[in-house]
């Protein structure tokens, strides 16, 4: 694999705000006190591992000898595949090579600061032991055992904060759950979705919220059909966690701690908290024949660019059927980690660059305590002793 190699002219110190050679939009965003103290440590840890699990990683992207487009997690609709079929396919998941601790510490390894994983994807089934439904991993697995709970402690006791997906406005399993691109495709998933969110959605958030210690995150997913009285059966639950921060995907009427963009960095970045998720291949759940994995320089290109916006990078992977990530995603993380140990004072604690998109690469910005502005300087695929211009009028210190 080409290596590209990522510059970072060391910080240079600015002894005053930085004066624009060109007119930049300042955030007109008015944060409020209690949210900065909710957002200081997402805001410093820029770089996150997303995790997309569940029974459908035992399938692969294959059903019935077909390979089904679309993501992984998504090949119960994709492949209309029956209620009653999904359960006895998912009887035999069993992660045999699940090591919590591992994948930790992987993440950690990666410079990550933060693990958000989908407890409950729009299959419907819960990662965890759930006791409003036995369509969860105790119940209906051959591995039995909740996958959350030792997940939850090696995040304390590696020092990474932890973060749950939920998809509450999907679900094709249980009667009332959502179903977008079409909708229902087997008779026993119809019902009342009010129902549904009262009776498995609201309860399940709330055994999330209170049976796994402190949780960070709260990553709702997809707002499908959530009218404002529908999006207040839920938000109340998040006072069950004092600090915990969410994203914009709850339903009308939520206030969001960040917004998402996904798949994709956005052109400027927003006024706002916002954080970028993407896959490092094509499909979020594992999927054995997706081989167009991104390189190493691209994520880590990935990573800068966010940053130099304000933003977040929630980067994913997915692990097998049998509990272990792919090599092509431990590779990658690993390589990002090796840049981090150098670089990562230029990413973490980072604010949006003072100036527009440079050709020569991104800028990230740091207000250190005495005032002063340090610059960091990503200079993508540069020559050697390049010169490069910098659209600033102040008198600059290199360091
Ligand atoms: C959703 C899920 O459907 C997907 O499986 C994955 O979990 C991803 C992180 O989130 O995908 C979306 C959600 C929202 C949009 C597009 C894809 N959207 O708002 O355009």
């Amino acid at each position: 694999m080409k290596k590209r190699f990522l510059y970072v002219v060391s910080g240079m110190i600015l002894a005053s705000p930085v004066l624009h050679a060109a007119e930049v939009s300042e955030s007109n965003f008015k944060a409020t006190q209690d949210r900065d103290a909710r957002m200081e440590w997402w805001r410093e840890a820029r770089f996150g591992m997303f995790i997309h699990w569940g029974v459908y990683a035992d399938l692969a992207g294959v059903y019935d000898g077909e390979e089904i487009s679309g993501g992984g997690e998504w090949i119960m609709l994709m492949g209309k595949i029956p209620k009653a079929e999904y359960k006895k396919r998912a009887a035999e998941f069993n992660p045999t090579r699940y090591d919590p601790d591992a994948w930790v510490r992987l993440a950690k390894q990666a410079g990550m600061k933060y693990i958000v994983i989908t407890a409950k994807h729009h299959d419907g089934f819960a990662l965890f032991d759930s006791k409003v439904t036995d369509w969860d991993v105790v119940d209906s697995t051959l591995y039995g055992r909740d996958l959350l709970k030792p997940l939850a402690e090696a995040c304390r006791a590696h020092g990474l904060k932890l973060g749950f997906y939920y998809s509450h406005a999907q679900d094709w399993y249980h009667p009332g759950g959502g179903a977008a691109r079409g909708g229902h495709w087997d008779p026993a998933q119809e019902g009342d979705m009010d129902e549904y969110l009262r009776e498995i959605a609201a309860p399940q958030v709330k055994e999330l919220l209170t049976e796994y210690g402190d949780v960070a995150v709260l990553w709702w997913d997809f707002p499908h059909e959530m009218t404002r009285e529908r999006t207040e059966i839920l938000s109340p639950l998040t006072q069950l966690q004092p600090g915990i921060i969410m994203n914009d995907r709850l339903g009308k009427g939520s206030l969001s701690g960040f917004d998402t963009a996904e798949q994709r960095v956005p052109g400027t970045g927003y006024p706002y908290d916002w954080e970028a998720c993407m896959t490092m291949n094509k499909t979020w759940g594992y999927k054995g024949y997706d081989d167009q994995w991104k390189s190493t320089g691209m994520l880590l290109e990935h990573l800068i660019d966010i940053a130099s916006k304000g933003g977040n990078y929630l980067l994913n992977v997915g692990p097998t059927g049998a509990g272990l990530i792919p090599e092509e995603s431990v590779v990658r993380l690993k390589e990002i980690g090796e840049w981090m140990q150098v670089y990562g004072d230029a990413v973490y604690g980072t604010t949006s660059s003072p100036f527009p998109i440079q050709e020569w690469g991104r800028c990230t910005r740091k207000v250190l305590p005495n005032g002063n502005t340090r610059l960091y300087l990503h200079v993508f695929d540069g020559q050697e002793n390049a010169k490069i211009h910098i659209p600033i009028l102040n008198k600059v210190q290199t360091s």
